[in-house]
């Protein structure tokens, strides 16, 4: 049994953590969860009260959040090279950060159809959409990285949900993301988690279709 653990489903934001664990390189036991059923119940619930995947428990201490499972396996993982030196973590900090706040809060109400009226843009952390996505474009533009001279779990956060926004029609293909989504996930374990990840999913799908469905 490994001291690091990943709870998730293999279709959930746990796919960014499966990639992160890979570019890590350290041995990881997997616990898949059901939408719905474990994933609402104990034990799972003393893990992450939110009943959401995913979460990590690594030497007895337990991380949920994908940004700060990310950063949190960085500098728990050194040798793996995915966090810069903490005096130059300005923008490794900053778009982590954006990304998991500001980013998403935009597109979860874009994608439930809402937007903060102009005298409520105010109170809003991103503002309004157009003004989140134009900021991030900035953050992206004009380099290779988006926080060092190398990748970092910033470009694997930011990255992942670049390509998941593009793949879900939520983010216009500017070229600034297109070219940054492929950039990014064009590594070994990118590839190595996506198929971990495939596997699982198939067996999941292998099962539901042996159980009797009610007619
Ligand atoms: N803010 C959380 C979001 C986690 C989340 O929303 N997970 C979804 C899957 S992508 C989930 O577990 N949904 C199950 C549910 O709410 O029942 C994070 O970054 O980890």
């Amino acid at each position: 049994m490994a001291d690091l653990t990943f709870y998730t489903h293999p279709q959930s934001r746990g796919q960014t953590i499966r990639w992160m664990l890979e570019e890590v390189g350290a041995p990881y036991d997997v616990e898949v969860l059901d939408y719905g059923a474990t994933m609402k119940a104990e034990p799972y619930l003393s893990i992450n009260p939110l009943g959401k995947v995913p979460a990590i428990r690594h030497k007895g201490k337990v991380v949920t959040e994908v940004a700060a499972i990310c950063c949190y396996l960085a500098d728990a993982f050194p040798e793996a090279n995915l966090a810069p030196p903490p005096p130059e973590r300005a923008d490794y900090y900053r778009w982590i950060f954006f990304t998991s706040g500001p980013v998403e809060a935009a597109f979860s109400n874009k994608a439930a159809g809402w937007e903060p009226t102009p005298e409520r843009q105010r109170m809003f952390g991103y503002g309004n959409f157009d003004l989140a996505i134009d900021t991030f474009e900035k953050a992206i533009a004009g380099k290779d990285y988006i926080a060092a001279d190398h990748f970092t779990a910033a470009d694997l956060f930011v990255g992942a949900n670049v390509n998941f926004m593009l793949a879900f029609n939520l983010l216009e293909p500017r070229p600034v993301f297109v070219d940054y989504a492929r950039r990014t996930t064009d590594r070994p374990a990118y590839h190595r988690a996506k198929e971990l990840d495939a596997q699982l999913i198939a067996e999941i799908q292998a099962r539901q279709a042996q159980t009797p469905q009610p007619a």
